[in-house]
């Protein structure tokens, strides 16, 4: 007798537990966030992964380079977003909150070099950023700047001279 009942209460628990098991595997990975940037996905079990995950992806895009005029992405942009992860800039505290010394490292979503081919550029308003162009490697040469907005056409908008197809490095503080 108490060997049956033992049976009779493992088997309901085994059931129980199967029954709670397939709803949990049917939520799994229902949490998920995709980079505009690249559009890769990644899906976690839970939210609380999920925010943990994205408090260490640099997600928000503070400055957006173009290869074409207008700021359209058409021909090809690319994304920069703060290398500590920050949503705004803190001039001066850290002096590139992104930045590359070789914009023949760097490729639009469609595949073309950065460098000498930016046309136009959006710093994310209301962020504090401010951009800055050189003409050679490593930050040097000539230098311009660029405020919070967009410069639809690099040949005029900085008041600088033409900086179409000119920059080689960039930094942003
Ligand atoms: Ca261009």
């Amino acid at each position: 007798m108490i060997t049956r009942k033992v049976l009779a209460v493992f088997a309901i628990a085994c059931g129980v537990l199967t029954a709670a098991t397939v709803p949990a595997q049917a939520a799994a990975e229902n949490f998920c966030h995709q980079s505009l940037d690249t559009g890769k996905v990644e899906c976690f079990d839970t939210e609380a992964a999920l925010r943990n995950y994205e408090a260490g992806v640099q997600s928000i895009t503070l400055v957006t380079m173009f290869n074409g005029y207008g700021a359209k992405g058409a021909s090809g942009y690319r994304n920069f977003a703060s290398a500590y992860g920050r949503d705004y800039c803190t001039l001066p505290a850290d002096g590139h909150e992104g930045s590359s010394g070789d914009l023949r490292q760097e490729r639009y979503n469609t595949g073309v070099a950065l460098d000498r081919t930016i046309s136009s550029v959006v710093v994310r308003p209301g962020v504090n950023c401010v951009l800055w162009l050189a003409d050679d490697f490593g930050f040097r040469g000539n230098t311009v700047i660029l405020v919070g907005g967009t410069c639809a056409d690099l040949r005029t908008c900085t008041g600088g001279g033409n900086w179409d197809n000119r920059a080689r490095s960039f930094y942003f503080t």
